[in-house]
């Protein structure tokens, strides 16, 4: 029987409580139907895609929050901080090249001037990619060490090559968990506030929700309304991307076991469903795997990321797809799912058509 709330949505947004009665109420067919419909309207039969690479430039963090199991201290004998020729050494041999997404850790040891030289290393070394770089809660790291203001530290990054941001370090918009499991990490205040700052001077950016761990189900729904409220406020959101916890190597690796890909599949369509002022909802194919992001694509997802080349911080966690895709291979992933795929840049602007 169809749910009175799916008919309700094509005339007016659901309230916070119908939401969470969606979630946990509805088909998984009938919220896959309504988040395709959505998705339908935002971009038609198209995926996107980009040709991008990510840099991890150090995995040395005073945060220590207790979901990661890609930190390290400064005397573990695998941590590590990138040099800029090593930066330049990763960038080279890398063809059209559209985004380089750097992220890392909050390392104690280093100065802000790294984060300008960083910016400005891969700048030079690939002047035709957008850099997008830093999430907020390194943004607010940066402003610490630094004595400068969150808008002084985005002054600095921009003028240094920094061109959008993104959506991490949002784990999920709740005081309970991140009071257990991120407590020196900002909490949405500081998160929303920095992203708020930065949509105004000119700098878009993603959003996240870090899902399958010890968080509930209101707190998903609470999450989605107040990135829904933000992006009515700002309109700077490019994309939204919900993140799969990985327990693996981190202390819950044996008491929490990596949430299905129904539910899963859910989160993503009761984004697409939500967040209706979003233009994009991403299926991360390195968090969910290859398949299941393909599957994606028909519960509201009309993003896979891109060829990424290479990732850390999920196979930290036990990611166990591959940490890069060529380009055909993920062409052919989007088409075999009926879709048809398109390479953007960092903006969505449409670069190639493979019809
Ligand atoms: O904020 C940490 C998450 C995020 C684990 O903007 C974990 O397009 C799973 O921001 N299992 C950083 N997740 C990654 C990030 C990101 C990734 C892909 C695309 C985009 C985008 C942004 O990784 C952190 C945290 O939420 N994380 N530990 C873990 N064990």
């Amino acid at each position: 029987m169809k749910n009175v709330l799916l008919e309700k949505i094509e005339k007016e947004p659901l309230s916070h409580k119908e939401a969470l009665e969606l979630f946990q109420n509805a088909d998984l067919l009938d919220l896959a139907l309504m988040a395709k419909k959505i998705k339908f309207l935002k971009s038609g039969n198209k995926v996107y895609f980009t040709i991008n690479k990510h840099i991890n430039y150090t995995n040395i963090c005073s945060s220590k929050c207790l979901m990661c199991a890609y930190y390290r201290n400064e005397d573990d004998k695998d941590a590590y901080t990138m040099s800029f020729e090593q930066v330049e050494k990763e960038l080279s041999n890398i063809e059209d090249l559209h985004e380089v997404h750097i992220v890392g850790a909050l390392n104690p040891k280093l100065d802000f001037s790294y984060y300008i030289t960083l910016l400005e290393t891969v700048k030079k070394a690939t002047p035709n990619a957008n850099i997008k770089a830093f999430t907020a809660a390194e943004i607010d790291f940066f402003s610490k060490i630094s004595s400068l203001s969150h808008k002084e530290v985005l002054e600095k990054l921009k003028a240094a090559g920094l061109q959008t941001m993104p959506g991490g370090g949002a784990e999920v918009f709740s005081e309970r968990v991140r009071k257990k499991l991120y407590p020196k990490k900002i909490g949405f205040e500081e998160w929303a506030q920095i992203h708020a700052l930065a949509h105004s001077m000119g700098i878009k950016s993603n959003a996240t929700l870090l899902f399958g761990h010890i968080e509930t189900k209101e707190e998903i729904i609470d999450h989605l309304f107040k990135l829904r409220n933000l992006q009515a406020q700002t309109k700077g959101f490019l994309c939204f991307v919900p993140l799969l916890f990985h327990p693996e190597n981190t202390i819950f690796e044996k008491h929490i076991q990596k949430q299905s890909a129904v539910f899963q599949l859910k989160v993503l369509a009761i984004s697409r469903i939500i967040l209706d002022n979003f233009d994009h909802i991403k299926a991360y194919w390195v968090m969910m795997s290859d398949s299941i992001s393909q599957v994606g694509l028909h519960f509201g997802a009309d993003d896979i990321d891109g060829t990424i080349e290479k990732e850390n911080i999920f196979h930290a966690a036990g990611a166990t797809s591959p940490s890069g895709m060529a380009r055909q291979k993920i062409v052919e992933m989007v088409k075999n799912a009926g879709f048809v795929p398109v390479e953007r840049d960092a903006l969505y602007n449409e670069l190639k058509v493979y019809p």
